[in-house]
């Protein structure tokens, strides 16, 4: 049985790669919602509907666990109504990574404005250790820029300069990037903000998958896994943007 893993697009595709790498004999199948992204700006009651969606596909195709590799609807899913016969691993927020690094308790989120709203990662930072410092930034260009292609170009770059500048005056040492979008910007800002650290949640998801499987007995030992890559619109565009990103061999792209 394969691995479900879904985004509002190609953001996930960050997630994808970290799982393929973590567990290679695993199949999974992706659906990126490239139709109706981005989720970021949509109202709670429509995201949750598309949720239900994709989670029903995600079932006829008979996943044996569900990633949603989107912090946008990892916020939400403890409104879901229905419910399934798989488990649904959320985005990990990321905290621990960014607390083991910062030295100078000044920590940036980066996230859309639907994540950022929910205040989960500022709580979470602060429950842990209250000296630290929290800069959240609403990030709502990155998506949809990506989306379109835009990683590495004067597009994304002034986008960028706006959101990250604040953090820089900041002096933040460690930057939870909390949309799986933000770190194919890695490059970018990087550049901009110099040497702080940057934490992709991508691993930690992984990792969580990795061991909720092995203690359900459920990880595939062997034989070479095979990934179908399914999206709502754009299937040429998502296939160049997951060219510069990841390895696709072994990767099958559909609509
Ligand atoms: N990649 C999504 C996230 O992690 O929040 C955001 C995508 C979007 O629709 N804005």
């Amino acid at each position: 049985l394969p691995i479900g893993v879904f985004d509002s697009g190609v953001g996930g595709l960050t997630v994808f790669r970290q799982l393929r790498n973590m567990l290679p004999t695993e199949n999974i199948i992706y659906f990126g919602d490239s139709k109706r992204n981005p989720y970021g700006p949509r109202s709670e009651a429509e995201i949750l509907q598309y949720v239900d969606e994709i989670l029903s596909f995600m079932q006829d195709n008979h996943v044996k666990v569900a990633v949603s590799a989107c912090n946008t609807i990892t916020v939400l899913l403890e409104k879901l109504e229905h419910t399934y016969p798989f488990e649904i691993v959320g985005m990990g927020r990321g905290v621990l990574s960014a607390l083991g690094m910062t030295k100078n308790n000044r920590i940036g989120v980066l996230a859309t404005e639907t994540t950022i709203r929910s205040g989960k990662h500022v709580s979470e930072v602060v429950t842990r250790n209250p000296e630290v410092k929290v800069f959240p930034i609403a990030c709502p260009k990155f998506a949809s820029l990506v989306e379109n292609e835009h990683l590495d170009d004067e597009a994304i770059e002034t986008a960028a300069i706006d959101y990250i500048s604040p953090l820089k005056d900041a002096k933040v040492d460690a930057v939870i990037l909390a949309c799986t979008h933000y770190p194919m910007l890695t490059p970018v800002i990087s550049k901009i903000i110099g040497q702080a650290y940057l934490v992709d949640p991508a691993e930690e998801t992984a990792i969580t998958v990795k061991n909720l499987l092995e203690k359900a007995g459920l990880l595939r030992t062997n034989g070479q896994g095979y990934s179908r890559l399914c999206f709502s619109a754009n299937v040429d565009k998502v296939r160049r943007i997951a060219n510069k990103i990841m390895d696709i061999t072994n990767c099958e792209f559909e609509l």
